[in-house]
């Protein structure tokens, strides 16, 4: 029994065990477990979004607190015996705090959406339901009138947000028709200059002052370069706007103070959003950091737009953003961006078009289609060659969401994994030669197929066996042995 095998690390003990006592129940799901860190553990992970949380933070995740109920907040609970979901959940939202410097935080969104929806309802519960029930003379919502509650609910719907475009490297949740966001707003959208591919403050400004939204949202899912959030919160500021950033994406380069000054969200946005499993390393999840004004409307997240807290992630979070809080994050998170502008330097000198021309963050936008392929081609050919990425539009992309002209890395977990900017230099050769040796296939009823692709099968070979070698250098979890 590997428990007891002194041999073994107390990591390794721990994992092993785990898998031991799931394989008594049902063997398939800890196959699975056991597939999933092999595969992740040969592939070349580039998926701008993905990381490698710690054997803490994931063994953190797996135990009793997963059994409580918790709906309310720290000291204030709709149910009884809470006292340790309040510990951790304090714990979280104190390391949070202190991680990025902000006035409140608030720890209980599942993810990154529900971030967001916790967000815009804080926002209309501050500006739009507490001046109703100030007008009305009433409390709560349940004190008012019947004409005053449907007048309350059509005010709810007329409000305007100003968000990032899809296809300028916005989030579907900022407005995107699709997604609920699109469908509670009346949504315009800033998109980013053409020429540079920037984001274009003066028209952002312009737009904004026409439109006179409730919410402006700054963050990005797929924008390459930095946003000036003092600039954001000028423009929010004169039209009377909320600023709000989604800093998902970039929140463990803001947490590493790679991000500060200008580029750093909190002090300028009203509320900010992120995930926690992102380049922030934690656990799957969501949070909101706001100011002190927004603070009651967003601990009303759960039950408002929440279903019950999920305790063991919370507690998950609080040893992720302790990790966070150390000085050697901050390292971690200055070498996310030196690889990312070594992978994109990488790729230039190989003749790849990037959209605008390079990075200044976590990820790099290659535009796929000066390789005669769509997103999709290139993503299912990297994937055969061992390279994980993910599609995604490019700037008025003329292939739609779906397919796509774009392919979409970033560095944060092959960061952590060890590999620095020598290795993104040779990963720029590998993506470079997968995208050059394959080709659109033709498609049944003539011309091209903008799904299916063509790669010779000994490429793909030689290039998987050329990353599975560079990462045989940097193994991932080196203190889990699972043979
Ligand atoms: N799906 C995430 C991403 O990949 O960027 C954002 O929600």
């Amino acid at each position: 029994m590997a428990a007891q095998d002194t041999a073994y690390s107390t990591e390794s003990i721990a994992f092993r065990s785990a898998l031991d006592v799931i394989r008594g129940v049902e063997p398939r799901v800890a196959d699975a477990i056991a597939s999933e860190i092999a595969d992740q553990r040969e592939m070349l992970k580039l998926i701008a979004s993905e990381n490698y949380a710690s054997p803490a933070v994931l063994l953190t995740m797996g135990n009793w607190f997963s059994d409580k109920y918790a709906e309310g907040i720290v000291g204030r609970r709709f149910y009884a015996g809470c006292r340790n979901v309040d510990t951790v959940e304090a714990l979280a939202a104190e390391h949070a705090k202190s991680v990025f410097g902000a006035a409140h935080a608030y720890v209980q969104p599942h993810s990154g959406i529900d971030a967001n929806l916790v967000a815009f309802w804080s926002v209309l519960s501050q500006r739009v339901e507490s001046p109703a029930l100030a007008k009305a003379g009433v409390r709560q919502v349940n004190d008012l009138s019947e004409q005053d509650w449907a007048q309350l609910r059509a005010d709810f719907g007329n409000q305007r947000m100003l968000g990032m475009a899809l296809d300028a490297g916005g989030h579907l949740t900022h407005g995107f028709r699709p997604n609920i966001s699109g469908k509670m707003f009346d949504q315009r959208s800033y998109g980013t200059d053409p020429q540079t591919g920037l984001v274009d403050y003066d028209a952002l400004r312009e737009s904004a002052r026409e439109f006179r939204p409730l919410i402006i949202v700054a963050g990005y899912s797929a924008y390459p370069r930095l946003v000036n959030f003092r600039i954001m919160r000028e423009i929010a500021d004169e039209v009377g706007a909320t600023l709000m950033v989604d800093m998902a994406h970039f929140a463990g380069l803001v947490a590493g103070k790679v991000l500060t000054g200008d580029f750093d969200p909190v002090p300028h946005a009203n509320i900010v959003t992120t995930t926690t499993h992102k380049s922030l390393r934690g656990p799957r999840g969501g949070m909101v950091l706001c100011d002190d004004s927004l603070a009651e409307h967003v601990d009303r997240g759960c039950p408002m737009v929440l279903g019950g807290p999920l305790p063991h992630v919370m507690a998950a979070k609080a040893v992720a953003l302790a990790e966070a809080g150390r000085p050697e994050f901050a390292t971690y998170a200055q070498a996310i961006v030196d690889n990312s502008r070594a992978l994109a330097e990488g790729l230039l000198k190989r003749g790849a078009k990037l959209v605008t021309g390079g990075t200044d963050n976590h990820l790099v936008l290659i535009d796929v289609s000066s390789y005669g392929l769509t997103g999709r081609q290139a993503e299912t050919a990297l994937l055969d060659a061992g390279i994980v990425t993910n599609r995604n539009s490019v700037p008025q992309d003329p292939n739609g969401a779906w397919y796509t002209s774009g392919i979409r890395i970033g560095t944060p977990a092959l960061t952590t994994r060890g590999l620095g900017t020598a290795e993104m230099d040779e990963i720029a050769g590998l993506i470079d030669t997968v995208l050059g040796a394959t080709s659109a296939a033709p498609a049944a009823k003539g011309g091209f197929s903008k799904a299916h692709h063509v790669l010779d099968e000994a490429v793909a070979a030689r290039v998987a066996a050329q990353a599975a070698e560079l990462l045989s250098g940097f193994p991932l979890y080196p203190g889990v042995d699972l043979t």
